[in-house]
Parts: structure tokens; sequence; C-alpha cells
């Protein structure tokens, strides 16, 4: 599908047809030598975006509820709503250590074979990373050093080393082969939340200028190792206007899809209102800038509200040209920790209909929008 897809972007008819607009309905990747395969999925994403909002989840084929992946393509969210998430998110933490696992226990190798098959199946993957420390060898959590990030950047006693955990990340990338020999496209989110300060690249932790270089660094070094199969997104906690928004942005050439975290942690109210701020911000930021914008991470923890997608999440998620927006990860082994819905919870039925909207895209929908563009 995306080869097709990058040929109809980069058809001459339809960049001459591009060029008289203003703002062109196609968008293009931050990586001058993105592949087929990226560019395809940036196109899908920029056309959906306009039908609704992809829902994505974390770590969906991986465990729910109550289980751990057998390897047969088991899903809370397709349990709970008879199909499956347009986007599967997925942490490569512990990667960077050449680790068998990440950091929540999933193989790196089982990661691998999902994420081909939900490539398979026409959906989307998208990449988190919690990169352990470099410097106290603690965990992305750990905030003790205001030194790390100015230890890993050029001309950092750490540079070399950190250049070495990139290519790990870089080897993971380019070994997402299809049968076909193409690489599977996925989304790139790295260093995120960095307006906060509980990552030790967050604001308080580093510059705001040695955080654009670690980014762009990281971007360049995935480039220079041939990887050109992603698209990358760039994802705020909380801000509250434009100059916040934008004080760690590295630059367009950088970023194709800009976003925030966002969960509810008290009424329904305060996250409203936190919502309705922060998606108007991103939106018009992504509109000046020609990018696409996204909820790259959100809930509430355990659900407490049983109409909470319908009721709450709906009202600045669904038609707002929010590009998807990802659930978090439905724990095996925390008690409580879970963002979707699963089988026999009392806010299954709400997440069902929330689901059901022609507004919220799950994988068939967002199926049928890419072949319908084909065609
Ligand atoms: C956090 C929690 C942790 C997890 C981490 C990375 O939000 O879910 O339990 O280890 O994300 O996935």
């Amino acid at each position: 599908m995306n080869r097709i897809l990058a040929t109809i972007i980069f058809s001459p008819l339809l960049a001459a047809a591009c060029a008289d607009k203003p703002a062109c309905a196609y968008k293009s990747l931050c990586d001058s030598q993105a592949d087929a395969a990226a560019t395809g999925l940036f196109e899908a994403l920029d056309r959906c975006a306009s039908r609704g909002v992809m829902l994505g989840h974390q770590d969906d084929l991986s465990y729910g509820v109550g289980w751990v992946d057998a390897g047969d393509g088991r899903s809370d969210v397709r349990d709970v709503t008879g199909d499956y998430p347009s986007l599967f998110g997925w942490d490569l933490g512990h990667l960077e250590l050449d680790s068998l696992r990440n950091l929540d226990g999933v193989p790196f190798d089982a990661m691998r074979r999902n994420m081909l098959s939900v490539d398979r199946m026409g959906g989307v993957n998208a990449l988190s990373w919690h990169p352990r420390n470099p410097l106290t060898g603690g965990d992305a959590w750990d905030v003790s050093s205001a030194e790390v990030v100015s230890s890993i950047i050029s001309g950092g006693a750490l540079h070399d080393r950190y250049m070495a955990w990139i290519d790990r990340l870089a080897d993971f990338l380019l070994s997402l082969r299809r049968d076909d020999g193409s690489l599977a496209p996925v989304i790139f989110r790295p260093y995120h939340e960095m307006s906060g300060s509980w990552f030790w690249w967050g604001a308080e932790l580093c510059s705001d200028d040695d955080y654009k270089v670690l980014w762009r660094e990281t971007i360049d070094r995935l480039r220079s190792r041939g990887v050109h199969n992603i698209v990358v997104a760039y994802s705020m906690a909380d801000y509250a206007d434009e100059r916040q928004f934008a004080a760690r942005y590295p630059g367009d050439d950088y970023v194709d899809i800009v976003g925030f975290d966002i969960y509810q942690y008290g009424s329904a109210d305060e996250f409203l209102s936190q919502m309705k701020t922060k998606s108007g911000i991103a939106r018009a930021f992504a509109d000046k800038h020609d990018k696409l914008w996204a909820i790259c991470e959100c809930g509430y923890e355990g659900i407490p509200q049983n109409d909470w997608f319908t009721a709450v999440l709906a009202e600045y998620a669904c038609s707002t040209g929010c590009s998807h927006l990802l659930l978090w990860r439905n724990a095996h082994d925390r008690e409580g920790h879970f963002y979707a819905s699963y089988p026999g919870h009392a806010s299954a039925e709400d997440m069902r209909r929330f689901a059901s909207r022609d507004d919220v895209l799950m994988l068939s929908d967002f199926k049928r929008i890419v072949q319908s563009a084909e065609r």
C-alpha cells in the first residue's frame, strides 16, 4: 500500500496541483531521504486525520489484564470492541543495553514479530523509548544529575558510548524487514514529556539547547546508519502557550508529528481544560509548521468513570484533526495499571461505543480509508 501511496504523492500532477495551494493536502516528511514506506505511512496518517482519530494502544499484543502474549493475536481492545486498534505502541527501553527484553519484560524478538504482523495487517506501529540513565546507570526516571545530557552530546565524555546506544536502535529499526525485503515504517517518539522534569532529559535536567542537540544528534546518527523508515514525533507534557510548547522543538527538519501526553489524575473538568489548552496549541503549531498533531499518550488509570471514553475523552480527541491517540498499557503484572478497557470491566460497553464512532478509526476503518485512496 505504502509504495503506491508514495507514488501518488510524488506524481508530478499532484505536485503541480499542490503548488498553488497555501497548505498542500500532502505534507512531506522531515527526512528528505525517507523511504517509500515511511512516506506512504505519513501520507496515510495525514489523510486519516481529517476523517477521525486513530485509536492506539500501548503493548496491545504483548499482554493485557490477566494474560501475556501466547502468539495468538490476543488484544484487550479487540476483545472489547471487536476490532484491533489502528495504531500499536511499543517501547524500546533497555534495547540500548542489548537486553533481550524491554523494561516491561517484553522480549524484543516478540516485539519485532508482532510489529511485522501489525504491518502485514495494515496497522501502524509507534515506538517510544525509556532509555536508562547513561551517566548514573539508573533508570529513565533517575534525575539525580543535571549533567547527563551534556555528557552524551558532542564534546561530552560519554558521547561515543551513547552513540553506540543509538546504533542499537538503528539495528532494531533496520531489522523490521518485510517478506519483500522493504522495511516496515514506524513512528519514533524519543525523549518525550520533556517539559516535565521526571526523566533525565527533562526541563530542569538540561538546557533547551542541549536537549535540541541531543535530539538532532540522535536523528542524524540514525539517518547516517541508513534509517529512513521513521516518522518522528515530538511529544510534550505540560505547557500553557506556544512559546513553552516550542521551547525544545529541534526544528522542522527533525520532526513530523507534534503532540503531547496527557492523563487524567483529578476531575474530568480539569482534564478537559488541559485537553482544550494543549490540543489547541499543538494544533495551531502543527498547522503553522505543516506537521501532524497527535495525543501521543493518554488515559485514566484504572478507568474509574464508566463512561469516560464517550463522556470525557471524546470531547477534544475526535473530529479535531488529531491524527491519533495512544492509550497507555494494560499491565498484566501491576494491579489496576490499565488504560484501555478489558472484558468484564465496567467501562467495556462505553469503550465499545467510543470505538464504534465514525470519527474513531479502528484497524478496519483505517484500512478502508487507505484502500480507497489506492483505488
Ligand atoms: C509507565 C508505567 C511503567 C512502565 C513505563 C514504560 O508509564 O506504565 O510501569 O514501565 O511506563 O512502559
